[in-house]
């Protein structure tokens, strides 16, 4: 159902310069993708750390000012827990391995990406309180001529979702968290439902509750209510242990296509579809019973935290959705879709939600 770019990965850690002199470009990762100015765009995640000694881990913190401080622990401490690649347990306290910033990229074929020319901003750093341990898997939607752009804000504070907006990518009005934690994956409709604007985010509810999808409306963009939960993970099942929504939702015919990530309680990432009502999309009509797409490349199996296929950028013609996707958190990669064979494939299992 899916074809896989012949090319990928399409960009690896060696094609992007680290920020900082003193830092490693771990992943490249988990795209936003848009269209201006008649190219493709990739605003990328780049994860880095510094390059580690023998014996010790470390990892880079951003300061209030901007600056990053090293934080550095030995590996034989034993109140380190380093099990997860993605994660450091210190005690009580949870600390990522790398730190994220957003990195734009253009493409006149969509397959081979370079730095746009034209001394155009490049990267976007986390900045304040609620970014200090980076900004990740930002999703851009096009929404009354205006760039948003949806992304998971880290620190110490916890998990969130934050807001900017741009009409040239050049100069970027920073809304601050619109979704406070635990909350990440926010896709934002690209028009207004009913004279309200509409998101797919996922909080996480402790003890009760789970990783699930909901949505919420708005009248800005900014501030959000009329929250339902409209999918839940299934027992036994590939997403039985956690779902996010993509990208922005693709409208057809017959609904709001979403393509979704889930994963089990190996942290095996695979993506399906859910269709929501076109007038009223908090009413789910279907859902992928298989997943859409799921590891199967060598790519997708092994790398940073293998197993991982993850997509919060796409670009719709016609019938074909150009998706592109992490692979492995590692590497970057593309594959074509067809919308009509997505919801055919979602009408066989349409009575199972
Ligand atoms: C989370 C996010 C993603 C990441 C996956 C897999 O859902 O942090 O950025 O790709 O986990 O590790």
């Amino acid at each position: 159902m899916a074809n896989r770019f012949e090319q990928n990965p399409i960009l690896t850690t060696r094609d992007i310069r680290p920020s900082h002199p003193g830092l490693v470009v771990e992943c490249v990762l988990n795209p936003g993708v848009f269209s201006f100015e008649n190219k493709t765009w990739l605003l990328l995640r780049v994860a880095e750390r510094p390059v580690q000694k023998e014996g010790l881990i470390s990892f880079p913190v951003m300061q209030e000012d901007g600056s990053l401080k090293v934080l550095e622990f030995d590996k034989n401490d034993p109140d380190l827990n380093l099990s997860d690649a993605r994660l450091i347990h210190y005690k009580n306290t949870t600390y990522l391995t790398t730190i994220s910033h957003l990195r734009l990229v253009c493409s006149d074929d969509g397959i081979h990406f370079h730095e746009p020319e034209g001394g155009r901003p490049t990267k976007i750093f986390g900045q304040g309180a609620l970014e200090t341990f980076g900004i990740e898997d930002c999703r851009v939607s096009l929404i009354d001529g205006v760039y948003h752009l949806t992304y998971t804000q880290v620190s110490e504070n916890g998990v969130g979702v934050g807001l900017m907006r741009t009409r040239n990518w050049n100069f970027f009005q920073r809304e601050g968290m619109i979704l406070p934690p635990h909350n990440k994956d926010c896709s934002l409709f690209e028009e207004k439902i009913g004279g309200r604007y509409f998101c797919l985010h996922r909080p996480s509810g402790l003890d009760l509750g789970g990783n699930f999808i909901w949505i919420a409306s708005s009248h800005d963009l900014v501030h959000w209510g009329g929250h339902h939960c409209i999918l839940q993970t299934r027992p036994g099942m590939w997403d039985c242990a956690r779902v996010g929504a993509g990208a922005a939702p693709i409208k057809t015919a017959a609904g709001w296509l979403e393509i979704y990530h889930g994963a089990n309680f190996d942290n095996r990432y695979c993506l399906g579809a859910v269709l929501l009502d076109l007038e009223d999309p908090t009413k789910v009509l279907a859902r992928s019973r298989e997943p859409l797409f799921e590891p199967a490349a060598d790519y997708e199996k092994v790398g940073f935290f293998g197993n991982v296929v993850f997509t919060n950028g796409h670009l719709v013609k016609g019938d074909e959705v150009t998706m592109y996707y992490g692979a492995s958190d590692e590497v970057i990669c593309g594959a074509t879709l067809s919308i009509e064979s997505i919801l055919s494939g979602l009408k066989v299992s349409s009575n199972y939600v």
